[in-house]
């Protein structure tokens, strides 16, 4: 928990213009605890390489800490990420006003947020994706703030500089103009523990022009991309530094090549920031496979230091891409586009989706085929869920065939497929693709291509300091203790971490260990069922309200 720097009540200062800001300045300061919500364990957590890297959590939440950067300039800010910290008595009764955000995976402990604050009497506001997407679903919070940061924010904090009571009923803001992307302030990053992240986090651009169908990123997000400036994006970096951000920083935006010329633009002022910083950060982002067809955009990405693409690449069947709407992922042959991201020294992360429409018996098959002929190392496989504001809930609702209450299914779409056919064509999947010999075979294969044909930066004093050089011995002894001692997949983590040692390559033996690690562990809990496919069943439910430890 930390207090905002003199840079950002500057900056807080051009926020709110017009009647609000005014009004809002003669008053008295408030003091907003802003609070982030545990995840329930998931695969994209990374929960299992936690011991190895010392983290706590993944990475910082974007929105809540640029609302708290947005906030009028005299008022006091907390910031509590739950997955790391629980907030206190001592923190709810601090505050004036409580502010949550997330997505409905965390619907539940959200609302265990809001209860608490209540017990001190406090008032709530709601922001962030899942209530932008179903307000109806949090009917105990005070303000419902629906949309992007805009209007309806100046309004919450107009209302909350007159009044921090609980209104009598709940009172839904709804954003109807958006604050400029270019306008945003530099979230306060200062407030969070960034070293206790696995990766930190930046935004450059929201919105992606594609439709796929199961995605609510077009209904929340717009299909025309908003774009920061590159001096933002440098702002940011370089506050990001100055708060202690070392290792991977990960682009939070849905579509990171959503607007080429505007990429094609920030990626030289990134290639010469590294340069003038020592190389100091990884990068990686979300983007549409025909990213492949971009070797200008691809070679820039390599030189700024990129070594990694989340892909949603979603299924390797053609037809079925094109029955989910997602056919802009068959411009380039997918194969031929994943080797081609690689030869820039990229890995492609891919998002994969079981229980598709066209899904058959031998999908489960034709998946494990095209993880081996791809190589793609990291795969996050989830059962297809039907997200309120897109066209597949749409669609299932006139189908009949959209679960209302699911119990302890694993999705609320009523499959083509019987449903325990589906569920355990993932759970062979998971498996099979994070066997041990498996996974690290895949590895080998990147370690040999893919990390070689990265660019390869000087040792700077940045990236050579004593800081970084004690924290890489630590993960390395945690991981020699961990993995190569005590781990039950040791044999297979010494044939790579021994070919990796003999070239020098501590880096990618270090990065590889720490990922393949939560992956045979994670695969392991979910195929034997005692992980789950998705956020949607009640067991999930019940596990995410445990209290933190
Ligand atoms: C980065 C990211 C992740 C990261 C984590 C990010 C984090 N720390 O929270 C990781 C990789 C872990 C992740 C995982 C998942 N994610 Co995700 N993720 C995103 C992504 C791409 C960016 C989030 C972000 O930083 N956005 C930028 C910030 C600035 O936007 P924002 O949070 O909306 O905040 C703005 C407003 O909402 C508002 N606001 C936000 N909070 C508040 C609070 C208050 C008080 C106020 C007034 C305003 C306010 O102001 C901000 C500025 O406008 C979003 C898509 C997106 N564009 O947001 C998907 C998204 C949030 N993820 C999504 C999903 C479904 C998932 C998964 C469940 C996928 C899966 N099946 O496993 C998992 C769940 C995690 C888990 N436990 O398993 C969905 C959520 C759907 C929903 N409506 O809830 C999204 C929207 C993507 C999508 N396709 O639909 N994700």
């Amino acid at each position: 928990m930390r207090a905002l720097g003199v840079a950002d009540q500057a900056k807080r200062r051009t926020f709110v213009t017009g009647v609000a800001m005014d009004e809002v300045k003669d008053m008295c300061g408030r003091r907003i605890l802003c609070v982030f919500p545990r995840y329930a364990p998931a695969f994209g957590n990374f929960q299992y390489s936690y011991p190895l890297t010392g983290a706590r959590a993944l990475m910082p939440p974007q929105g809540l800490l640029l609302i708290a950067a947005a906030l009028p300039p005299h008022w006091q800010v907390r910031f509590i990420d739950e997955n790391m910290d629980r907030a206190t008595d001592a923190d709810f009764a601090w505050a004036h006003a409580v502010f949550v955000s997330g997505m409905h995976i965390q619907r539940a402990q959200m609302q265990d947020i809001c209860r608490r604050a209540h017990r001190h009497d406090r008032v709530t506001a709601l922001g962030g994706p899942s209530v932008s997407a179903c307000p109806e679903n949090y009917p105990d919070f005070d303000y419902l703030h629906v949309g992007e940061m805009g209007d309806a924010t100046e309004e919450l904090f107009a209302r909350l500089a007159r009044d921090t009571a609980r209104p009598p009923q709940q009172v839904v803001l709804k954003t109807t103009q958006r604050r400029d992307l270019a306008d945003f302030p530099v979230p306060a990053y200062e407030l969070a523990r960034l070293d206790l992240y696995l990766t930190g986090s930046i935004q450059f651009s929201s919105g992606c022009p594609y439709e796929c169908e199961f995605c609510d990123i077009p209904a929340l997000y717009g299909r025309t991309p908003r774009l920061k400036t590159p001096q933002q994006v440098l702002a940011e970096l370089d506050k990001l530094l100055a708060c202690g951000q070392t290792g991977a920083v990960y682009f939070v935006d849905d579509n990171f090549i959503a607007h080429r010329r505007a990429v094609r633009e920030l990626l030289p002022h990134l290639v010469e920031w590294q340069k003038r910083n020592g190389y100091p950060l990884y990068l990686s982002c979300e983007a549409t496979l025909n990213i492949a067809k971009r070797p200008e955009i691809l070679e820039l990405m390599r030189a700024a230091m990129f070594h990694s693409i989340f892909c949603g690449i979603e299924t390797p069947d053609p037809e079925a891409l094109k029955s989910i709407a997602k056919q802009h992922n068959n411009m380039v042959p997918i194969l031929e586009a994943v080797s081609t991201i690689n030869r820039h020294g990229m890995e492609v992360v891919s998002g994969i989706i079981l229980g598709l429409d066209s899904d058959t018996p031998q999908t489960g098959d034709a998946l494990i085929e095209f993880v081996e002929q791809s190589r793609i190392p990291m795969l996050t496989m989830n059962l297809l869920q039907a997200l309120p504001r897109t066209p597949l809930w749409d669609r299932l609702k006139r189908e009949g065939r959209l679960l209302a209450d699911n119990g302890a299914r694993e999705s609320n779409v009523d499959f083509r497929m019987p449903y325990e056919q589906v569920l355990s064509m993932w759970k062979d999947c998971i498996s099979r693709a994070y066997h041990p010999r498996a996974l690290f075979a895949r590895y080998e294969h990147h370690a040999r291509g893919t990390y070689r044909n990265r660019f390869a930066p000087p040792a700077t004093p940045q990236r050579a300091s004593w800081k970084n050089i004690r924290r890489g011995l630590g993960i390395l002894g945690r991981i020699l203790w961990h993995v190569g001692l005590r781990g039950d997949y040791r044999r297979h983590f010494w044939g790579f971490a021994l070919r990796r040692a003999a070239r020098g390559e501590i880096e990618s033996l270090i990065s590889v260990a720490i990922l393949a690690h939560h992956l045979i562990l994670f695969a392991r809990e979910a195929s034997a069922g005692r992980k789950n496919a998705s956020y949607y069943s009640e067991r999930l439910r019940g596990e995410a309200l445990a209290p933190a430890e």
